[in-house]
C-alpha cells in the first residue's frame, strides 16, 4: 500500500492544514486531527490487525511512512514558529549601541552662591579673611552689641522673626537681620588688625520686588590703629572693580545714619558706560565703626578706628545679570536658573 492514492491523500491534507495553521494553537488542533487516536491513520494501523502476517508487515511500513511524513511536516511548521517568536523577540529587543547614553544632568550653583562665592575670593585676595556663625542670634548679638537702643524700632515684631524660645539666660531669640551680629563675635575673639568679611543669610519682615524676607548680605570689616574712610574708599572700589570685571566705575558716599556707625554712610556706585550709565545705584551701608560697638568687641576706642559695610548680595547679582526682580531668585524656575550656568 506505499504509495497508494489513500496515504498519498493523508500526507497531502496534512502538509497543507499544517502550512495554513495560522498559530501553534491551531496547528496543534491539527495534530489531533492527522496523528490521535481518532485519525485515519490510526484508523489503517487498527486494521492491520486482521491481515495476514505477509500483508500486515509490508501495509504496517506503508503506514508507519505515512506517519513519518505527517510528523515531520507537524515539526517543520513547528519550527516556522518558534523561529517568527524568537526573531520578533530579537527585533524587540535589539539594541542600539550607537544611541547616545543616559546620564544625569550636572546641576550648577544658584546664581546668588556664584556671587557670594566670588566676593569671598575676591576680598580674600586683598587680605581678608572670611568668617561664618549661626542664623539664630541672640538679641544682645544682633542689636545691643551693635549699639540700638532698647526701644529701637528694628526690634519690634514687625521687622525682625523672633523665636518662641529663648538662651540659656533667658534672653529672646531671633533670626539675625544682619551679618553685623556675626562681626561683633569675630571680633571679640580675634584681635587688630582685623580684617573680616562674613556672607550669610539674613531674616527682614520685608517683601517686595525689590525686598525679600531671607536675603543675603556681605559685611565687611577692617579694625586697626588708624583705619578710615579712606581705606574704605580704596577697599570698596577695588572690590567693584572686580566684581562686574570693569573699570568704569564711580563712588560716591552719601550721608546716612546706621546706630553701629559714626558717621554713616551710603555708597552709591555708577557705570560710567553702557547699561544704567550715569544712573546712581545704591549699593551698600557703611560707616565708622560706633566706639560704643568697638567697646562692646572689647577694643578700646581710644585706640582702634575701623569702617564696616553691609551689601545686599541678590542686589549685587541684579546688576551684574541684569535681573530686574529679586523675586526671581527664590522662584525656582530652572528656565531662569539655567541661564547662569
Ligand atoms: C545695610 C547696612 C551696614 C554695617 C553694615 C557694621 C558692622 C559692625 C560694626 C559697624 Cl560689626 N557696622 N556693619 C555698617 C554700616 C552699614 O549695612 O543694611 N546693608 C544692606
Amino acid at each position: 500500500m506505499i504509495g497508494s492514492p489513500d496515504l498519498e491523500q493523508i500526507i497531502a491534507d496534512a502538509q497543507r492544514v499544517f502550512a495554513n495553521a495560522a498559530d501553534t494553537a491551531t496547528l496543534e488542533k491539527e495534530k489531533a486531527r492527522f496523528l490521535g487516536k481518532n485519525s485515519a491513520l490510526t484508523a489503517l494501523l487498527k486494521g492491520l490487525s486482521k491481515l495476514d502476517p505477509e500483508v500486515r508487515k509490508r501495509e504496517g511500513a506503508g503506514i508507519n511512512v505515512a506517519k513519518q511524513r505527517v510528523e515531520k511536516a507537524l515539526n517543520a511548521r513547528r519550527q516556522e514558529f518558534s523561529d517568527a517568536l524568537i526573531n520578533q523577540r530579537l527585533a524587540a529587543e535589539a539594541i542600539d549601541v550607537t544611541l547616545p547614553g543616559l546620564r544625569s544632568s550636572v546641576g550648577s550653583l544658584h546664581p546668588v552662591m556664584q556671587t557670594w562665592e566670588r566676593i569671598e575670593q575676591i576680598f580674600h585676595s586683598i587680605g581678608f579673611d572670611v568668617a561664618d556663625g549661626p542664623e539664630i542670634e541672640t538679641d544682645w548679638y544682633n542689636f545691643t552689641a551693635l549699639n540700638s537702643p532698647e526701644n529701637h524700632p528694628a526690634r519690634s515684631m514687625q521687622d525682625t522673626f523672633y523665636l518662641d524660645a529663648k538662651d540659656a539666660q533667658g534672653r529672646p531669640l531671633l533670626l539675625r537681620t544682619h551679618m553685623s551680629a556675626m562681626q561683633v563675635r569675630y571680633a571679640q575673639i580675634h584681635k587688630p588688625p582685623i580684617k573680616s568679611i562674613v556672607p550669610g543669610r539674613t531674616y527682614r519682615i520685608d517683601s517686595d520686588a525689590t525686598h525679600s524676607p531671607m536675603f543675603h548680605q556681605i559685611e565687611g570689616l577692617w579694625i586697626d590703629e588708624s583705619i578710615s574712610f579712606a581705606d574704605l574708599k580704596g577697599v570698596y572700589i577695588a572690590f567693584l572693580r572686580q566684581f562686574f570685571e570693569r573699570n568704569d566705575i564711580l563712588i560716591r558716599f552719601r550721608p546716612s545714619y546706621f546706630p553701629f556707625t559714626e558717621p554713616s554712610a551710603e555708597i552709591d556706585m555708577r557705570f560710567e558706560r553702557g547699561k544704567n550709565a550715569g544712573c546712581w545705584l545704591e549699593i551698600s551701608g557703611s560707616g565708622q565703626v560706633h566706639p560704643n560697638v568697638l567697646h562692646n568687641m572689647g577694643l578700646d576706642p581710644k585706640l582702634y578706628t575701623g569702617f564696616a559695610f553691609g551689601s545686599g548680595l541678590e542686589r549685587l547679582t541684579m546688576l551684574r545679570y541684569g535681573v530686574d526682580d529679586m523675586r526671581s531668585f527664590f522662584e525656582n524656575d530652572l528656565r531662569f536658573l539655567r541661564q547662569f550656568t
